[in-house]
């Protein structure tokens, strides 16, 4: 059966997707420029979670023991990456920046070091402007508003690599998505450089027609690189679509969307067995390979079979059809608008052993400050009305409040007769209104944190463990949710609102006025610092709700905690990096 046929395609759209070279190591190379010709590695407890490329090109990866990595370049310059606030600022500041260089506003942040780029509007526009008699000569119009505003390029060939690499002749059915995708190309270039050159990040970038394609075609060429998925998109007598081969080529761990326990139930109905998952790991993914190709041939595979293998209690609803689609490069899901305040604010750790009440209290205490300090980062603005600025010092206000507060803890399993430990990655969680006291923008932090714990946490953790002992957590979370956006805020919010609006165009236009004529005037937008992805999680994966691809799989946005170090790390890693814990020193 040839399911590609049976699926319907959707190639209209121009989806850019970014993901930032050795993200962590070049925020501290960002800082201290110095760093850039060392090997450098950032670390979180004892492994090395990113390392820039000069490290990686003397033997250093990854999720590496920081002792093997010493070994390995004994003048490895190590630093430390446990306070995720400098990433998320500069994730927030290149968000943004790529935010303002596309017209659609259709960036999608995923996780700290990764966006996606809607571009099909720029795209279009510029294809209609095209001179087809001088294609060498173009030039891409970056302003609708003005024409002058762009740079020239090369239509008639992609910039940088593709997929395949010898793209051979473009049939004529295929002529018109080619040329978008070479405009693409040419559009992704720019950005890139642009990226590098106004706030020194590089990138790797994928191009192509949606979000897993873009995502999974990126990784062909890094760092520093591009690739484009060249058609023909869809098989035909003469051809065989290059997204079948590319998708094809996968492990099938390693398509997005499919997550540890997916690709673990999908691979045991391939290999008619349980697959086994603890010897020969490599990082993401395990020696037992499945590739697409092989569930995709498989005998009698289908939407049925995958529901059939994936289906019941707890499910996705439609999981098989999803997955079918997926596997063949198939993904509608659109680049989502970004947002004005984000859909929860969640603070997390993770802890080797955690087991009596009154540690509970102190961590809960520190969970909370942090909470609080970011609901007032990300919730907050200034409240810039005259008669409210008391002594010239600006007040704040509201821009959402969140109704729920949750709390969740995930218990570790008790360990098993022979001394070892199953791994858990179940959480549980309670939720509750969230206290009104703690919208006070009077009081100090502490203050406000402390109440939250005594007055709401602890009696939440109570109900949600109310065994005095013998629990042991692996992690705690608390989160704040269900946003109520505050126009009513204050008694004249519309007034208010209308007078901020004028004020802020006002922002806008004085700052068009004095910008790099490069930026389009439309596309400037002082108020970007406040734009958030849905889900701003203060670990390295973003939990958002499970309405896409990115989170379909709770393995995903989970964390798990090393039993031997203690370090987080996401759980489809877990198993690769206990691996290192098992190498002879
Ligand atoms: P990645 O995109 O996996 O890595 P990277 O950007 O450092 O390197 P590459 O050039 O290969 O894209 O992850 C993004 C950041 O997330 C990374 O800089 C560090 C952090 N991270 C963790 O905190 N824990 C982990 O287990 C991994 C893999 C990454
Ligand atoms: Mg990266």
């Amino acid at each position: 059966m040839d399911g590609a046929s049976s699926l319907k395609r959707h190639d209209s759209r121009m989806i850019i997707h970014f993901d930032y070279d050795c993200f962590y190591a070049s925020v501290f190379e960002a800082e201290n420029p110095a760093l850039k010709n060392q090997p450098l590695a950032v670390q979180q407890k004892q492994i090395i979670v990113t390392c820039n490329y000069e490290a990686r090109r003397r033997g250093l990866y990854k999720l590496q023991l920081i002792t093997e990595a010493k070994k390995v370049c004994p003048d490895v310059v190590t630093v430390l990456g446990e306070d995720l606030t400098r990433f998320r600022n500069a994730s927030k500041e290149l968000y943004s920046f790529l935010r303002k260089s596309i017209w659609s506003g259709q960036a999608e942040r995923l996780g700290f070091d990764e966006v996606f780029l809607d571009c099909t509007d720029m795209v279009n526009y510029n294809i209609d402007i095209l001179n087809h008699n001088d294609l060498p000569h173009s030039f891409f119009c970056l302003d609708q508003s003005d024409p002058t505003v762009g740079f020239q390029y090369d239509a008639s060939e992609p910039f940088g690599p593709t997929y395949p690499p010898e793209a051979g002749a473009v049939s004529d059915q295929d002529l018109q998505l080619y040329r978008r995708l070479v405009l693409g190309s040419h559009l992704a270039r720019y950005l890139r450089h642009e990226l590098e050159k106004e706030k020194g990040y590089t990138a790797t970038v994928g191009i192509s027609t949606n979000k897993i394609l873009s995502k999974l075609v990126g990784n062909l060429h890094k760092p520093k690189s591009q690739t484009t998925l060249v058609p023909p998109y869809d098989a035909s007598a003469s051809s065989e679509s290059h997204v079948t081969t590319f998708m094809d080529s996968h492990d099938i761990g390693s398509i997005p969307g499919i997550g540890f326990k997916i690709s673990q139930k999908i691979r045991a109905r391939i290999l008619g067995r349980q697959p086994a998952f603890d010897e020969g790991l490599v990082y993401g993914g395990t020696k037992e390979k499945v590739t697409v190709r092989d569930v995709r041939t498989f005998v009698g595979m289908g939407p049925e079979m995958l529901e059939e293998i994936l289906g019941g209690p707890g499910s996705q609803r439609g999981i098989g059809g999803k997955i079918w689609g997926l596997i063949q490069g198939v993904d509608d899901v659109e680049v989502s608008q970004a947002k004005k305040v984000p859909s929860q604010i969640s603070i997390e750790d993770s802890y080797t052993r955690l087991d009596t009440l009154d540690e509970v209290r102190k961590k809960l205490n520190l969970l909370s400050n942090s909470l609080i300090r970011r609901m007032h980062l990300d919730l907050t603005e200034d409240d810039d009305d005259a008669e409210n600025a008391e002594h010239g010092i600006l007040k704040r206000r509201w821009l959402a409040r969140p109704r729920t507060l949750r709390l969740t803890t995930r218990p570790r399993p008790a360990v098993n007769p022979d001394g070892t430990r199953s791994r858990s990655f179940n959480r549980i969680s309670r939720s509750l209104p969230m206290p009104t006291f703690a919208f006070s923008l009077t009081e100090n932090v502490h203050a406000l944190a402390d109440r939250l714990v005594q007055d709401s946490l602890i009696p939440c953790f109570r109900k949600l463990h109310p065994e005095r002992s013998g629990w042991n957590l692996s992690l705690v979370n608390v989160a704040v949710t269900n946003m109520a956006e505050t126009a009513a805020d204050s008694k004249d919010s519309d007034g208010r609102d209308i007078s901020r609006m004028f004020r802020r165009q006002d922002d806008v236009l004085k700052e068009w006025r004095v910008v790099d004529e490069d930026v389009a005037p439309h596309l400037t937008d002082d108020v970007n610092d406040l734009l958030e992805g849905s889900v701003d999680v203060d670990v390295y994966s973003e939990a958002t709700p499970p309405t896409s691809w990115e989170s379909d799989d709770e393995v995903q946005d989970n964390m798990d905690v090393c039993g031997r170090c203690g370090l987080s790390v996401p759980s489809f890693a877990l198993l690769a990096h206990e691996r290192f814990h098992q190498m002879p020193d």
